[in-house]
């Protein structure tokens, strides 16, 4: 039986904690959207691939299974980049027509770029009958989007849509390239996930991403390691102190000459605690005591990382002074999206505030919804013949 038509599907993210964390080999805690995208692929006889979405106004890309880096620019570069990475793996690839609908906000940090990456690895995995497993994917999705589309991400949010499990959360471990499910029971809480999407789409997040990535792999190479997870285990103290030194050590010759460097390792390892004492909370079920973590990673992403704007800061403050137990921006920052840890109940009264604050800054409304854990990336449909 040949695939002739299969529709593969991949939810949005939201980070509950562990920012910046996942390309300094850290650890991260998304979990999977509701909200997805699909990607329906019908094969064709000849090696053209053409890709419409519904969600944006535009004509059909078109491009050929073997494209390259710098053939197609735009949204449809992530389905090109598809296409590349597969090959560039060894894999033989039909042409296609591709239909994208996705409900994942875009430019809100809730990762509607993985969202179409997956959806269309997914179903061309399928189609194409390659036998990927869903961390496979998840890396050849990050390639599509570092090398093909040239944004130097990590790899949370690919794994994030590859391994999302409805009522729970995903351990992240970047650096043994490892998805863990961690059960995470708002309800039997009595508790809620409220996002806020400020939207501020982000604003040249790709070059201050970036730098920041840079000058983490900077402090790693002159503390002497592959990356900053190989130090997590000293005292931060000490690993300033050492970071001090070598920076001292190296004046002239790239020393870190003020003390970015310091905050932003600082943040980095501080985030990772942050991280595993939100893990043993939830295997605890203790998951009211997250909330002050939360508050925490927010202070340390806008102070020592300083990766947030005015707007994610208007919201996790009202939200707390509203009563969320705690808040803070999740993704990559410069614009997107806060999340805020509320008793059931409380969402809308939080929600309101954060409004009522907007609204006294002259920032353009917010978006607000509740979270729920969901499911990742699978098959929806498929059609086949003899
Ligand atoms: C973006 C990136 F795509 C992720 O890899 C991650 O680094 C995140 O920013 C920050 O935690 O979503």
């Amino acid at each position: 039986m040949t695939i002739t038509e299969i529709t593969g599907s991949a939810p949005g993210r939201v980070n509950l904690i562990g920012e910046h964390t996942d390309y300094n080999g850290g650890f991260a805690l998304p979990l999977a959207l509701p909200h997805r995208t699909t990607a329906t692929l019908r094969r064709r006889s000849d090696r053209t691939v053409t890709a419409l979405s519904s969600s944006r106004e535009v004509e059909p890309v078109e491009f050929t299974v073997e494209t390259k880096p710098g053939d197609v620019a735009g949204w449809a570069a992530y389905v090109a980049g598809v296409f590349w990475a597969l090959r560039e793996a060894g894999h033989e690839l039909p042409g296609v027509d591709v239909q994208i609908d996705s409900d994942v906000p875009s430019g809100a940090g809730l990762s509607s770029s993985a969202a179409l990456e997956c959806s269309v690895l997914t179903a061309l995995d399928a189609l194409a009958g390659l036998g990927l497993d869903p961390t496979t994917t998840a890396v050849l999705a990050q390639q599509a989007e570092n090398h093909y589309v040239g944004a130097p991400t990590g790899l949370m949010d690919q794994m994030a849509s590859m391994h999302g499990r409805a009522g729970h959360v995903v351990l992240f471990d970047a650096a043994a390239i490892t998805a863990e499910p961690i059960p995470c029971d708002l309800a039997a809480a009595g508790l809620s996930l409220l996002i806020v999407d400020t939207r501020v789409h982000h604003r040249h997040a790709d070059g201050e991403y970036g730098e920041r990535r840079r000058t983490c792999e900077d402090a790693a190479q002159l503390l002497g390691v592959e990356s900053l997870r190989d130090v997590q285990d000293e005292p931060v103290e000490q690993v300033l102190a050492r970071l001090d030194a070598s920076a001292g050590a190296g004046a002239g010759t790239g020393g870190t000459g003020d003390d970015v460097m310091r905050r932003r390792v600082r943040h980095v390892l501080s985030e990772n605690e942050r991280v595993m004492q939100t893990v043993q909370l939830l295997r605890s079920g203790r998951l009211r005591e997250i909330g002050p973590l939360l508050t925490a990673s927010h202070a340390s992403l806008r102070d020592d990382y300083e990766v947030t704007v005015r707007e994610l800061d208007v919201a996790v403050d009202a939200a707390v002074r509203a009563g969320a137990l705690g808040a803070r921006m999740t993704g990559g920052g410069f614009g997107g999206s806060i999340i805020a840890l509320v008793d059931d109940g409380r969402a809308a009264a939080v929600a309101d505030a954060v409004r009522d604050a907007f609204t006294g800054h002259g920032f353009t409304a917010p978006d607000t919804f509740v979270a729920v854990p969901s499911a990742g990336a699978s098959v929806a449909s498929s059609s086949r013949v003899p």
